[in-house]
């Protein structure tokens, strides 16, 4: 019976354009698999589990959305922006539309939004939502957590956001691959502008991150309608989404020469709709 639901959630995801689904029964939280890529020596505290927030919760399933690489490339610009934007309210629509699906089949269930705070200024004092969708989704077999702090995925690297949903269903968790897919390239630290990420490989995995420097940056580039900065997610070479738009070769962003058609375009879209 359990089973079937998650068929047929599945095939409703795919008919709504939603690439990226997975499953994680709420004791996961508790009793993370030993199987996962990384084992945390600072884990995910209690009041922050779903079964904490929400407590019929049995299983939070995890819907991601794709950011075009072609468009992240342009990043900061107004391009990018609108696109971030544009992921948003669909992941917010799509997990509010499912989330109620899953009730009229039976199994009460509620939708959680993609990020969960009022504005930049609130992150600045404390950057931190009330649920953790990267946790979520690392906790679902969706990936593993890269050099950037960010969820790194076969299908697209980090260049891809996430929405939960809670339900009151019992569905059988996918499976956790276990591959750590972050490189170490540090291509993200190195191209970070205001060094929010480690640029040394000895320090610990995944490394401490200077948030508040990234959020002062997306607080400035949002004044000239430019945030967010996305850098580290547009180099980072991990992903298959790099295949399929012909962008395998990552010194596209670190050389001019033989990529001027690519820095002509940027150059292009970043002269209009945002300030200086
Ligand atoms: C606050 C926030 C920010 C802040 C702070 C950054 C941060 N990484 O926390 C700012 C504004 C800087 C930011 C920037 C960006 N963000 Co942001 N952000 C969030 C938000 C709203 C909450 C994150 C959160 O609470 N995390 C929990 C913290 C504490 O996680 P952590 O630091 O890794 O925790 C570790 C330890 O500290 C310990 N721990 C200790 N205490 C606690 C407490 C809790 C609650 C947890 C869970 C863990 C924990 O456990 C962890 C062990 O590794 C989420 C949306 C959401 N609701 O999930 C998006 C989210 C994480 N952001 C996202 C993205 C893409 C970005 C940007 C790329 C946007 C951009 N610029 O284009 C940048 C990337 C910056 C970077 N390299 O991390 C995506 C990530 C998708 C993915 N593929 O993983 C998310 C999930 C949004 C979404 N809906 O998809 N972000
Ligand atoms: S989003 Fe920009 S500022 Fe923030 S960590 Fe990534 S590269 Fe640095
Ligand atoms: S850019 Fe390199 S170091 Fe950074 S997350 Fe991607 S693979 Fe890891």
């Amino acid at each position: 019976m359990a089973e079937s639901l998650k068929g047929k959630f599945k095939k409703k995801c795919q008919e709504m354009g939603i690439p990226l689904v997975g499953f994680a029964p709420v004791d996961r939280w508790e009793n993370p698999p030993p199987e996962l890529p990384h084992q945390f020596e600072e884990w995910i505290p209690e009041e922050f589990w779903p079964q904490s927030i929400y407590p019929e919760a049995k299983t939070v399933i995890v819907i991601g959305l794709p950011v075009q690489l072609p468009i992240l490339d342009t990043a900061p610009s107004i391009y990018y922006h609108e696109l971030y934007h544009t992921i948003n309210r669909l992941l917010d629509e799509k997990a509010y539309l499912l989330s109620n699906y899953l009730t009229r089949e039976g199994y009460p269930s509620i939708y959680l939004p993609r990020d969960g705070y009022g504005d930049i200024e609130v992150l600045l004092k404390k950057p931190l939502a009330f649920f953790s969708h990267k946790h979520a989704a690392y906790l679902a077999g969706l990936g593993s957590i890269g050099w950037n702090n960010v969820l790194l995925t076969p299908e697209y690297g980090p260049r891809v956001r996430f929405t939960s949903i809670f339900t009151t269903a019992s569905l059988e968790g996918d499976p956790i691959r276990g591959n750590d897919l972050c490189t170490r390239c540090l291509s993200c630290a190195k191209s970070c502008p205001v060094h929010a990420l480690a640029t040394k490989k000895e320090e610990n995995f995944p490394p401490p991150m200077e948030k508040m420097n990234c959020a002062n940056r997306s607080r400035k580039l949002r004044k000239k309608y430019l945030s967010p900065c996305g850098i580290c997610i547009k180099v980072c070479p991990v992903g298959e989404d790099r295949v399929v738009f012909d962008r395998e070769d990552t010194s596209i962003y670190f050389q001019e020469e033989n990529f001027e058609k690519y820095h002509r375009a940027w150059e292009h879209v970043r002269k209009y709709g945002s300030k200086k």
